[in-house]
């Protein structure tokens, strides 16, 4: 569980070495994309905030969820950074060394069951990350009871889903070592999923 849910906000260590996800994602872009990449996003929605007093008490997924009915230029300050924030812990804890993990339990019965099977299930997720038009995420999330596979442009987050699973395309994520094929990081994440983060976050999901 992630500590640090309200102002000011810090960048929480990652829960593994830079190089635990080698050769799949390389040292240097996990160098990147934690130290500089989400230090950006924290240092602006904590500038944003510093100014904010009416909201800089809110935990982070309420001020994402409040940014709507700030005014603008705030409002998009709050969704792109607070969500930066959000969307990059969710991405950093689902990620573990290397292993041929696949999901168990209710969460593989249920992949198998909503998608036909895991292999027809990586596939989709595939396409969905291979989808987004510039920069975003692809994320299976659960919809009531049922699993589901949406993406999200910019740092938005899929606030009327409960996600479980998200892949940022961002091109910060995989240039250095996958230059532009966006296909080859993605093949190369599904060997890095931590999949009990993934199965506990659908347990919290499902009981909702
Ligand atoms: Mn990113």
């Amino acid at each position: 569980m992630t500590e640090n849910n309200t102002y000011p906000f810090i960048n929480l260590p990652l829960p593994y070495a830079y190089d635990a996800l080698e050769p799949f994602i390389d040292e240097q872009t996990m160098h990147l994309h934690h130290d500089k990449h989400l230090q950006t996003y924290i240092d602006n929605l904590n500038a944003a905030l510093e100014k904010e007093p009416r909201i800089r008490q809110l935990p982070l997924k309420q001020l994402i969820s409040y940014a709507d009915r700030l005014p603008q230029p705030l409002q998009n300050t709050i969704r792109n950074n607070a969500g930066g924030v959000y969307n990059h812990r969710f991405y950093f804890d689902q990620l573990t060394n290397p292993s041929d993990g696949k999901p168990t339990g209710a969460l593989l019965r249920d992949i198998n069951k909503t998608f036909g099977t895991f292999d027809k299930f990586k596939s989709d997720l595939k396409a969905a990350a291979l989808s987004v038009f510039g920069s975003g995420y692809a994320w299976l999330v659960v919809d009531g009871k049922q699993l589901k596979i949406v993406t999200t442009a910019n740092q938005d987050v899929p606030s009327r889903y409960c996600p479980i699973l998200n892949i940022d395309v961002w091109e910060h994520a995989y240039y250095l070592k996958h230059y532009n094929v966006r296909a080859d990081y993605i093949d190369d994440l599904f060997q890095i999923i931590n999949w009990n983060v993934v199965e506990e976050r659908y347990k919290q999901c499902l009981i909702k």
